[in-house]
This record gives structure tokens, C-alpha cells and sequence, in this order.
């Protein structure tokens, strides 16, 4: 992966917003920023989209949804049967018909145009219902609507959306291509081709993908292709995004994937031969393939966490059941502090993954700009959080789980690929911590210009100095955070704030070490990516929890108790960071890609069994 120009994400990121709770003014020109883990790398406690826990529905939305759920649920528990869809590596017709008839395939589509207008926090309700029962049927809803089209719908010129949006809601599916055989991770590498033709009128599509969801039944799809523009006054490759028709000609899909999971769902590869697109399909303009892309992805990432949660209520449902009700040893399985501790650690997973996903449903849909770095943490963390979930509950119900009338071994197959695709978490989790860095750098950047001209900036030196001085001697309390949570999460939120201020200190220490050679310590990088999402993590629960005090919510003694349980562990991970970073750690991580490079050098393991046979 080019770690370094994946660094550049970062510049993009940003916008202005007011200040980070107790911290010292900021340096003029370092950018800013009202996202909370941009600003956990500079060492701030940046409340603006955590707390209050965002309540996105109006009393109208709320009653839409209220409306929506009961018919999708029903259809669900009755309609649909995943065993089947599993077992014949398609969705019967019926429930696709349905879904179609419900609206599934076009839930944030404007009502005028075909869909019903759902909000992001409203969609994500419905798809942790998807979530809950059938992964591939989400999979082929999620490629359609969460990726397939919704380019169309943030980038599409009004002719493109009149156009295709009605399409996609009225029976045609679509599907987002931009895998290729040599390209994954590494977006942009991408060799598909997209030449204007002599007309002006019509590019050339040429090209193949892979791994394609909807790619044999879509009739409209989002492709990325490269294509020469002027750069400077010399002609470079660009990566541009088009709206293309099966109807057009020279679109072929190849036979179903056989897959681990989620074989419901419609996988294939596509070639583009000779495709003459029209030029008025150039979805957000000749060049910009790669943001168009980039920006699909990281809207639609919520939608996973969302679905995930719903997977993981439904599995820990299953394995309360099951130990609320199994006897051995003469008693139930629930009375013996083991199972107790499992459940809880399910419960754990589940509230953060949910609390996760309706916080950044809720910020797009306030119109935050800065939630890239939250989307990719609730799809990372969910995704990680719903295997174990699943992978507990099956150790719960023991050999019954093991068994396919459960469904549970069914849902772990369909649950592997989600850590893999929509960009793999160890992309994403290094994805987080670059673009982190990169924020936290340009204020040190911005620091030691003040400290070179002392008299332009004096108030910042002082109050900086004064911070790291508090810092050094450990008196540091961090923001003050006892109006942002109830009571009895004070003590946590206060721990947190420390241990915020902390992480500040390791980037900084980090960033002071390598200096721009950081953006290759990918072991130090996951370290990073693994505070950030435990900080994140804490303040989206204390945040929820808090919310549901303040409210009355007769879960809210249950709630509490979740978030201090979470807040405390991540806060001793968070507490052994700096450890984490130290020389004894780095020593350790040097013997571990010594390790890992003897391995790949020598094709597997180069040791041989003790029997040296
Ligand atoms: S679809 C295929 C998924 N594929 C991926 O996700 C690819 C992963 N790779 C990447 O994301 C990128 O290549 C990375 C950057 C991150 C590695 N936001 O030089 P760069 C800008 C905004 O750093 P690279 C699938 O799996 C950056 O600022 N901007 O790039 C479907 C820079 O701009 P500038 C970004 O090193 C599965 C420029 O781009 C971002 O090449 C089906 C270049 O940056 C960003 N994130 O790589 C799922 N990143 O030049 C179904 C970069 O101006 C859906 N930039 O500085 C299911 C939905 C759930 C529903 C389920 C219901 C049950």
C-alpha cells in the first residue's frame, strides 16, 4: 500500500468549527476540524459530534419509521428464508419481489424520483433489521443502494438523477465496480480505460472487474476508469467515474462466484469492451473518479455498522436463550460467572457497534463534514465486534451452534467477508491513524513557526507550554467533561479526557521520532488506530448512556453500567499506549516483521516439525 500517499487523504480533511473543549487557542493555520478523532491526535477533546448523543429524527421521520418497521420486520420473520437463499446461493424471487414492492431498493432515494426519502439514521434502522436476518440479502440491497447508485445521488447532475434514480428504484439493480484483478486495497491503481472518442461525444470503455456484487444482474452501473486529462500541460491518467448501461453494449458479467458467506448474494466478474458511454455519464466531473469513490465509500460505511448491529442483537438473543434455558452441572448455563462474562463482553460489542452507528448516521444527517474517520472506525469496529459476537454465541450453544439448524454457523461465514471488503479494516485502521497524524503534524507545524517568531504568537507558546508542562509532571486532568455526561459516568468521561491527552503526547512523541518516516511504522500506526478507536469508542458510549439517563429511559441504570464497563477497559488500553510505544515494544515489533519477512522469504513456516521428519 503507498502508506505515503495515502498520507495526502488527510489534506482534504478539515473544517472550521469552534474549539476543542479546555484547550489552548489554536495556532493560526493549523487546519481545523469538528470530527473527535482528528482531534484526539492533537491530543483534544473535541465534543462538537459526540455529545449530546445526536437525536436525528423529527417527530415526522420518527413516524415514518415507525410505520416502516413493523411490515420489513414481518417480511423478514415470514417472507424471507436466509437457510434457503444460503443453500441455493440465491435469493428466492418472492423475496425479492417483496422487497422490491416494500421499497427496500430505495430507501434514500427522494420520494419524487421513486424512493422514499429516508434519512441516514432512518435507513440505518431498517438495515439493522436486514442485518438481523439475512447478510447476503443485505449485501444485495447494501451493493445497490449503499454503493451501486449513491453516487448518483451525491454527485449525479440533475439530468443523471431524473434519469437513472426512478430506474433504480423501479426494478433495474445496480452495482459499483471498482475492484480489478490487480487493484484492491490499492484504489488507484486501477487499469480500465476510458478513451474519448473522436466524436467528443462518447468515451471507449475497456477494462474488466472482479468481485463485483450485483455484477451479473445490474443493468446500471457506477464504473472507474482512467482517462487522460491536462495536468500542467501534460496528459496524466486520471481516475474518472461514469454511469454505465448493461443496455449499451459490450457489457458482459462471468458466472456466479462461489463464495464462504453472504452466496445469496450476486458476485461476479464484468468486462467493458468496447463500450461507447456517453459523455453526459461522467459522474462528478472528468478526473475526480478517485474522490467520487472515496466519498461513496465512506458515506455508505455507517450502513455496515448499522446492519452489523443488527446482526449481533440477534445473536446474542439467541445465546441468552440458549443459556437462560440449558441446564448442566445442575444448574443453567446463564448462573455460571463464565457464560455471565461472555454474554456481558457480547452486550459490550453490541451497545458500542450500535452507539457507533447512529452517531455517524446522525452527524452526516446534521450535515457533518468531517465523519470519514467515524465511518471507518464503526465499520472496522463492527465488523471485528460482530465476529466475536457470533463466534461467542456459537461457543455458548456448543455443539448445537455447530449445527446448521441454528443458522449461527451460516451468519460467521456471511460475517468474514465485512472485515475484508469496503476497504479492508487494516487499511482502514491505517487509514485512520495517517490521517490523524497528518492533522496533529500540520499543528506542530504550525508550533514551531510560533516558536521561531515568539512575539507573533506568544499567547499560543504559553499556553501550549503550559500544557506540556502540566503534562510532563502528570497533573494533567484533561478537558473538563462533567457537564457532557450524567453523574455517575463522570469519573470515566474524566478518565478519558486524561487518557485523551495522553494519546496526544504519544502522536506528538511518535511524529518528533520518525518525523515523516512515520507514515511507514505501520506497527506503531495500528497502535494509533487502536487508541483512537478506543477513545472514539468510550466517548459515542458515555455520550449514548448519558443520553438515556437524561431521558428516563428505563435502560438507562443497564446503559450506564455498559459504558463505565467499556470506558474502563479502553481506558487501561488507552493508559498503555505509551508503553506500547516505547523502545521495549519497538524492540519487540523489530523481531516481529524480522519474523514475518523470514516467513515470506521463505514461503511458509522455515522451521520443520520436532520430529525433524
Ligand atoms: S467496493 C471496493 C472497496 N474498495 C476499497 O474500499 C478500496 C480501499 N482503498 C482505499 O480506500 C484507498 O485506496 C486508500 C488510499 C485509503 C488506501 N476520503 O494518495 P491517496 C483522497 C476522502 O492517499 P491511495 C466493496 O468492497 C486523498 O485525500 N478522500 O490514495 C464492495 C487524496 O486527495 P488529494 C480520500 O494511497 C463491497 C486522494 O484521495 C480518502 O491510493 C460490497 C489520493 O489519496 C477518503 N477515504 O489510497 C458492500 N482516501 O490528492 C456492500 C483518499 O486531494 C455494501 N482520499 O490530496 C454493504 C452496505 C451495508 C449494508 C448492509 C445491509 C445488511
Amino acid at each position: 500500500m503507498k502508506s505515503t500517499q495515502l498520507v495526502a487523504a488527510a489534506r482534504r480533511l478539515g473544517a472550521p468549527h469552534r474549539r476543542a473543549l479546555g484547550t489552548a487557542p489554536e495556532p493560526r493555520g493549523a487546519r481545523q476540524s469538528a470530527s473527535f478523532t482528528l482531534n484526539l491526535f492533537r491530543g483534544q477533546f473535541e465534543p462538537a459530534q459526540v455529545f449530546p448523543y445526536p437525536d436525528a429524527l423529527g417527530a415526522e421521520q420518527r413516524q415514518t419509521l415507525a410505520e416502516l418497521l413493523p411490515p420489513v420486520e414481518k417480511f423478514f420473520r415470514e417472507v424471507n428464508d436466509p437457510a434457503k437463499n444460503d443453500a441455493a446461493a440465491q435469493i428466492e424471487e418472492r423475496t425479492l419481489a417483496g422487497l422490491w414492492e416494500l421499497g427496500a431498493f430505495g430507501l434514500q432515494v427522494p420520494c419524487e424520483l421513486g424512493g422514499l426519502g429516508l434519512s441516514n439514521t432512518q435507513y440505518a434502522r431498517l438495515v439493522e433489521v436486514v442485518g438481523a436476518h439475512d447478510l447476503g440479502v443485505g449485501i444485495t440491497l447494501g451493493a445497490h443502494q449503499s454503493i451501486g447508485f449513491k453516487g448518483i445521488l451525491l454527485f449525479g447532475t440533475e439530468e443523471q438523477r431524473a434519469r437513472y434514480l426512478p430506474r433504480v428504484t423501479g426494478g433495474e439493480y445496480a452495482a459499483f465496480c471498482l475492484t480489478e484483478p490487480s487493484s484492491g486495497s490499492d484504489a488507484g491503481s486501477i487499469k480500465t480505460r476510458a478513451e474519448l472518442a473522436p466524436d467528443g461525444e462518447h468515451y471507449v470503455l475497456n477494462g474488466s472487474k472482479i468481485w463485483i456484487s450485483n455484477g451479473g444482474i445490474a443493468e446500471i452501473m457506477t464504473v472507474f476508469a482512467q482517462t487522460p486529462v491536462q495536468r500542467d500541460g501534460r496528459t496524466v491518467d486520471k481516475v474518472t467515474a461514469f454511469v454505465v448501461e448493461r443496455a449499451f453494449g459490450g457489457v458482459s458479467s462471468g458466472p456466479p462466484e462461489n463464495k464462504m458467506g453472504i452466496r445469496c448474494s450476486n458476485t461476479t466478474e464484468v468486462y467493458f469492451e468496447d463500450v461507447r458511454v456517453p459523455a453526459r455519464c461522467v459522474l462528478g466531473g472528468v478526473g475526480n473518479g478517485f474522490k467520487v469513490a472515496m466519498n461513496i465509500l465512506n458515506n455508505g460505511r455507517f450502513g455496515m455498522a448499522a446492519a452489523l448491529a443488527g446482526t449481533q442483537r440477534a445473536a446474542l438473543r439467541q445465546a441468552a436463550e440458549h443459556a437462560a434455558t440449558r441446564v448442566q452441572f445442575g444448574r443453567r448455563l446463564a448462573d455460571f460467572g463464565a457464560v455471565q462474562e461472555k454474554l456481558a463482553r457480547m452486550a459490550l460489542l453490541q451497545y458500542v457497534t450500535e452507539s457507533l452507528a447512529y452517531m455517524v448516521s446522525g452527524n452526516m444527517d446534521a450535515g457533518a463534514a468531517d465523519y470519514h474517520l467515524e465511518a471507518a472506525i464503526s465499520k472496522v469496529f463492527a465488523s471485528d465486534a460482530a465476529w466475536a459476537v457470533v463466534d461467542e454465541a456459537i461457543q455458548i450453544l456448543g455443539g448445537m451452534g455447530f449445527m446448521k439448524a441454528t443458522g449461527l454457523e451460516r451468519v460467521l461465514r456471511d460475517l468474514r467477508i465485512f472485515r475484508i471488503f469496503e476497504g479492508t479494516n487494516d487499511i482502514l485502521r491505517l487509514f485512520v491513524a495517517l490521517t490523524g497524524i497528518q492533522f496533529a503534524g500540520s499543528q506542530l507545524q504550525e508550533l514551531m513557526r510560533a516558536f521561531k517568531r515568539p512575539t507573533a504568537h506568544l499567547g499560543l507558546i504559553f499556553s501550549e507550554a503550559g500544557r506540556r508542562a502540566t503534562r510532563a509532571v502528570g497533573l494533567a486532568r484533561g478537558a473538563d467533561v462533567d457537564a457532557l455526561v450524567s453523574a455517575e459516568l463522570r469519573a470515566p468521561a474524566r478518565e478519558l479526557a486524561r487518557q485523551v491527552l495522553q494519546f496526544g503526547a504519544c502522536v506528538e512523541a511518535a511524529l518528533r521520532k520518525h518525523g515523516r518516516a512515520v507514515v511507514d511504522e505501520q506497527l506503531l500506526l495500528n497502535r494509533l488506530a487502536a487508541g483512537a478507536v478506543d477513545a472514539y469508542t468510550s466517548a459515542a458510549v458515555l455520550s449514548r448512556a448519558s443520553r438515556a439517563r437524561r431521558l428516563g429511559l428505563p435502560t438507562a441504570e443497564h446503559e450506564a453500567r455498559l459504558a463505565e464497563a467499556w470506558t474502563e477497559e479502553a481506558t487501561e488500553r488507552l493508559g498503555a499506549l505509551a508503553a506500547a510505544l516505547g523502545p521495549r515494544a519497538q524492540r519487540h515489533g523489530e523481531r516481529l516483521t524480522a519474523l514475518g519477512r523470514d516467513v515470506a522469504a521463505q514461503g511458509g513456516s522455515p522451521t520443520r516439525n520436532p520430529l525433524e521428519l
